[in-house]
């Protein structure tokens, strides 16, 4: 990866490098972390945050689903992270916050050990490889499936649900793919290992309920909201596996990856990638021209 001059770690900004933690930390043991992957565009207004205000929202619902209290308002995290941009003085950056239970006690009890805070921002190209956007890439279905309701919070975007997600990751990567599309615990789709999937079918699109193990991803509502106002339908609605084989179009969302089109899945190939490409140009659009709808200014 990309260093980046400083890291925010409770409240000061601290040289990357010494931007450490002790071997007993609790989450390092048990995954008990919650995160947040944001970006910031270089866009016509000068550098911007896309969706800042409901990142940070999910970050806070995360951690209160774990019990994990901050000793920051949401007014500051959205703060410190502004802060980290300008201090490093980035453009074009992903965002990464992190609360985490700390060093303090051992033993599956969180409560009693201390939860701290922080923010890196680096430069981070293209999540699936540099043609991706523009070519499409290669998945699988994985063998592995999301986790059951009623397990591990999917909603929550916690370290410990990732070990899931890299399962699934490995055995794509091993098997030559770019990525991996998972299945709920019925067998209906879900999302990829970092992103959410949508499928277009005779210009109506499809994406997984949030009862689908899904995370409900931030990007996943903007395409909604987009696709609506460019006037086509989308359905949330479970979707059996085979519909990946029999749709015109597919594609991946997240902050990481943007909007990616998916070019194959399980060796059938998707010859269109049309409907994607102008959601995808709508997409860069709207981060170009910084719409304040969006985009906060940093
Ligand atoms: N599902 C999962 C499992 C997921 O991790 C992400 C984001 C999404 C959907 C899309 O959510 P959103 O970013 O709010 O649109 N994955 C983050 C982490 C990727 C990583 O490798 O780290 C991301 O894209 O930042």
């Amino acid at each position: 990866m990309k260093k980046s001059d400083k890291i925010w770690m409770d409240g000061k900004f601290i040289n990357w490098d010494d931007a450490k933690v002790h071997v007993l930390t609790h989450a390092l043991h048990y995954g008990s972390s919650i995160f947040e992957g944001i970006r910031c565009y270089n866009t016509n207004k000068g550098p911007a945050v896309f969706r800042l205000e409901e990142h940070v929202k999910r970050f806070f619902e995360s951690c209160k689903i774990y019990r994990m209290e901050l000793s920051y308002a949401e007014k500051e995290i959205k703060e410190a992270i502004l802060n980290t941009i300008r201090i490093n003085r980035l453009k074009n950056c992903y965002i990464r916050p992190l609360a985490f239970r700390g060093y303090g006690e051992m033993g599956l009890n969180p409560l009693n050990s201390p939860v701290y805070v922080m923010i890196a921002a680096w430069e981070w190209g293209r999540y699936l490889g540099e043609d991706a956007l523009e070519k499409g890439i290669r998945v699988k279905t994985s063998s592995w499936n999301r986790m059951a309701p009623n397990t591990f919070p999917f909603l929550a975007k916690a370290g410990g649900n990732y070990l899931n997600s890299q399962l699934a990751k490995m055995e794509a990567v091993l098997d030559g793919y770019d990525e991996a599309v998972m299945l709920d615990i019925d067998g209906y789709v879900a999302e990829g290992s970092g992103e959410n999937i949508f499928l277009i079918k005779d210009r109506v699109l499809y994406t997984p309920p949030v009862y689908s193990a899904i995370l409900k991803g931030i990007t996943r509502d903007f395409v909604i909201k987009t696709a609506r106002e460019m006037r086509y339908s989308v359905r949330e609605e479970r979707i059996p596996r085979e519909m990946l084989y029999t749709v015109d179009e597919i594609f991946l969302v997240g902050t990481a990856a943007e909007i990616t089109p998916i070019k194959e899945i399980d060796h059938y190939p998707l010859k269109e990638n049309k409907i994607t490409k102008k959601i995808q140009d709508k997409f860069f659009k709207v981060i170009e021209e910084c719409d304040p709808k969006y985009l906060t200014p940093v």
